[in-house]
């Protein structure tokens, strides 16, 4: 009776084509030997022990105890066992740490990247923890608080298990995960004045077994708005593992992310800390939202990757109509569309990431900053949307097994189409866009030399379309850009999302072509060029009030 062989997977990191080329042109050669085995042993545990692990843990899901045996609030949450190991292999292969540590200076934030790509699809967005407890380090340290900085920093970023702390990044409330400005969260002072305690409710907070969280919360008399908020840190439960008057109403029944366990909190006198001065809350915890949204990057791009090699395993093994799909042309067709979308998104990440790690060191030139600025929110949509599109093409590959949970692969899509949400929607962020161009004269010239310094090195003739492509792409988008602003605010907000996506696109294309010429490999980006690049159109704005 015929039986089908199931798609497995090998060594993640042996097998990545495009991160070992990648690799191998930014890291100088010592550099790439001293992190190789680092890759190569957790390329190792996410194709094997993580992956088996992950598959058995499928139904297992966060439990919220509110109450013991004998009357006590005690709100614990258990996570499941995928979780309590991915804690461990994390804190003890640096998947926070390695950043830190700066053994290869700003280019450490690369090999933690990819350490990060490479555990990421076997953990079921167990990124999320470690996304905010990086992001929660750079705080404190970027905070100059030095006591916080001792207190809690050498926990985020240990390797040791037993010592190591995660950190939860509580904004959202009712009034919206967005307009963050509209909290309600008030913070009264003690008698020193120098500690505070919180009363409000948070309404969409992540991974809510971490040791600490950074919050934003009003001061009495503090104005309205963003800037009357301030920054604070507090530590979720006191020596007896109790909540410090926090309590866990429940946790939040979501399409994906299951493993996370999401509450609604009731702060009820929580006590706190200032991180940084008694105002400018949003400015405050910007380094964080910064280093999460390079995660959703990194974890956007881990997925796709994921599919992929399930995908193009499958196709190997499964024979339709005469012949392994591999062989057909139609499939191939499909796959390979996928793959130019993955590796597009895969440099953009990472580019970020590079930026990112420079900026982390003050190696980096102001015009690179602004550029990271600029390029943190436009990889965030551009990779969260690609994200979601390559989960459910990937699906479809599959046909009906692709649609049945026990495959262990509906939850690739479920996963996926957070990233488009959390950390800012695509809309937000491409306003977000708009403001970090507005931050100087001529907006767009990071962008453009960072454009340029990737053409300048083609000399591939096999690339000229694809470099048309980038120079037309990054015309009409300056186009569009002094036009907008010419036309007004109105005009503006209606084109941001379809301006920011042509900038990520032409940005990948951009780098797609760079490692094309050197690794004189063209595909990805002779196909990735005909795969809608410039996607500005110029709509009448009336349409929209006939159509709505
Ligand atoms: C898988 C890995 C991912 C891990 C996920 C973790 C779990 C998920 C947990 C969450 O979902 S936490 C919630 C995430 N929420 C958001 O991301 C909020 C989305 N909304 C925005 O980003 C809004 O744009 C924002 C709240 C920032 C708008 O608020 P405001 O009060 O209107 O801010 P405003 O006035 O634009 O900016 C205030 C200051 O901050 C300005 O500086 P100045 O005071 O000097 O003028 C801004 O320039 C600065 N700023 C804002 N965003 C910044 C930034 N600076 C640097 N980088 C940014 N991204």
């Amino acid at each position: 009776m015929f039986q089908q062989a199931p798609p497995t997977l090998g060594n993640q990191y042996d097998d990545d084509r495009v991160l070992r080329s990648y690799l191998g042109h930014v890291l100088p050669g010592d550099v790439m030997e001293e992190v190789e085995e680092s890759l190569r042993e957790m390329g190792r545990l996410a194709g094997a022990d993580l992956y088996e692990l992950q598959l058995a843990d499928r139904l297992n899901e966060p439990t919220l105890t509110q109450w013991d045996a004998w009357g006590n609030r005690i709100d614990k949450i258990e996570v499941t066992p995928l979780w309590r190991l991915a804690e461990r292999i994390a804190a003890e292969h640096g998947v926070v740490a390695t950043a830190y540590e700066q053994t290869h200076g700003s280019l450490s934030r690369v090999h933690q990247c990819a350490l990060a790509y490479l555990f990421t699809p076997s953990t079921d967005i167990y990124s999320c923890p470690l996304a905010m407890t990086d992001g929660a380090a750079r705080t404190l340290l970027n905070s100059g608080n030095q006591e916080l900085i001792d207190r809690a920093v050498p926990h985020l970023i240990t390797r040791d298990p037993n010592e190591f702390w995660t950190a939860g990044q509580w904004m959202t409330e009712l009034t919206g995960g967005s307009d963050v400005g509209l909290s309600e969260t008030i913070a009264k002072p003690e008698a020193d004045s120098k500690s505070f305690r919180l009363y409000g409710r948070k309404w969409f907070t992540s991974a809510i077994a971490s040791q600490i969280a950074l919050t934003l919360a009003r001061p009495e008399g503090n104005p309205p708005g963003g800037r009357g908020l301030a920054l604070f840190y507090l530590e979720t439960r006191d020596e007896h593992g109790r909540p410090r008057n926090i309590q866990i109403n429940r946790l939040k029944d979501k399409l994906g992310t299951r493993k996370v366990p999401t509450a609604e909190l009731t702060l009820d006198g929580t006590p706190a800390q200032l991180v940084k001065g008694p105002t400018d809350g949003v400015r405050n915890i910007a380094p964080l939202l910064n280093i999460t949204r390079l995660w959703n990057g990194i974890s956007a791009v881990s997925l796709m990757r994921r599919g992929l090699a399930l995908a193009s395993d499958y196709a190997r093994k499964r024979v339709a109509f005469g012949a392994p799909l591999s062989e057909k042309p139609l499939h191939r067709d499909t796959l390979a569309t996928l793959q130019a979308e993955t590796e597009a998104a895969f440099h953009l990440a990472f580019y970020v990431a590079e930026l990112t790690g420079q900026s982390e060191t003050s190696e980096i030139l102001e015009n690179d900053a602004r550029l990271l600025r600029i390029l943190t929110p436009v990889m965030k949509l551009t990779t969260g949307k690609q994200s979601v599109m390559v989960a459910s093409e990937v699906l479809e590959t599959f046909g009906g097994a692709g649609y049945v949970e026990d495959t262990g692969l509906p939850v690739l899509l479920r996963d996926s189409q957070v990233l488009p949400i959390w950390e800012g929607t695509t809309n937000v962020l491409a306003l977000d866009t708009l403001r970090a161009l507005h931050g100087s004269d001529n907006g767009l010239a990071p962008f453009e030399s960072a454009i340029t310094r990737c053409l300048e090195i083609v000399q591939d003739s096999r690339l000229a379309d694809a470099v048309r492509v980038v120079r037309s792409a990054l015309d009409h988008a300056g186009r569009w850009l002094a036009d907008a602003e010419r036309a007004g605010p109105e005009e503006m907000e209606g084109g941001a999302r379809r301006f920011a996506l042509t900038l990520g696109r032409t940005m990948e294309l951009a780098l797609l072509i760079k490692y094309a010429q050197l690794s004189h490999d063209c595909a990805a980006a002779r196909r990735f060029a005909s795969s809608g690049i410039d996607l500005i159109v110029d709509y009448d704005p009336n349409d929209v009030s006939d159509l709505l």
